[in-house]
């Protein structure tokens, strides 16, 4: 096997491997608003609280609330780490219906954790949602994520571009120690 088909193996085991492992790691345990709750007033910070240490850097961890119309985004800023919680500013909100809250969180032990929560606001509020330009600075890259009601895709797809780079960086180590 060439060096090259060895560093794909173990990259591909890698990611197989690891996804399970990242997702037993540091799983979010509450959260403000709470997941599916219904509520009258939207709060001024989105809180994800996990039960291990998140790493702080910029970049490294996103937040994107989308409204009920799966496109508009209503974060109003980055998201800032405090020991184990990830915060960010939330818009005053506005259509009445579902919002969704996507994370994309680094870990302190290393393992990226992505995810998403729920809420429903009941009544309509009179805020209007992030201008392109500041969802565009927020660095999450955020696709509209569409109406399937999954996690969103750009929360994957970062997921996997980490844990395959994480894969092809332990077999080039482990190759070159096994030619000395
Ligand atoms: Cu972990």
């Amino acid at each position: 096997m060439t060096r090259a088909a060895a560093a794909f193996a173990v990259a591909l085991f890698a990611l197989v491997g690891l996804a399970p492992a990242a997702l037993a790691h540091n799983q979010l345990v509450s959260s403000t608003p709470a997941d599916k709750s219904a509520i009258d007033t939207g709060p001024s910070t989105i809180e994800l609280t996990f039960d291990q240490p998140v790493q702080n850097g910029k970049g490294l961890n996103s937040i994107v609330v989308v409204g009920p119309n799966g496109t508009d985004q209503w974060q109003g800023g980055e998201a800032a780490v405090r020991g184990n919680v990830v915060s960010a500013p939330l818009r005053e909100l506005g259509p009445a219906g579902e919002y969704r809250v996507g994370y994309r969180i680094l870990s302190a032990d290393g393992h990226p954790v992505s995810g998403e929560i729920k809420f429903t606001l009941n009544k309509a509020g009179n805020g209007t949602p992030a201008p392109p330009e500041q969802t565009k600075t927020t660095g999450t890259a955020a696709e509209p994520s569409g109406d399937d009601g999954g996690v969103p895709v750009w929360v994957w797809i970062a997921g996997a571009a980490v844990l395959l780079g994480a894969g092809v960086f332990f077999a080039l180590r482990v190759g070159g120690g096994a030619q000395k």
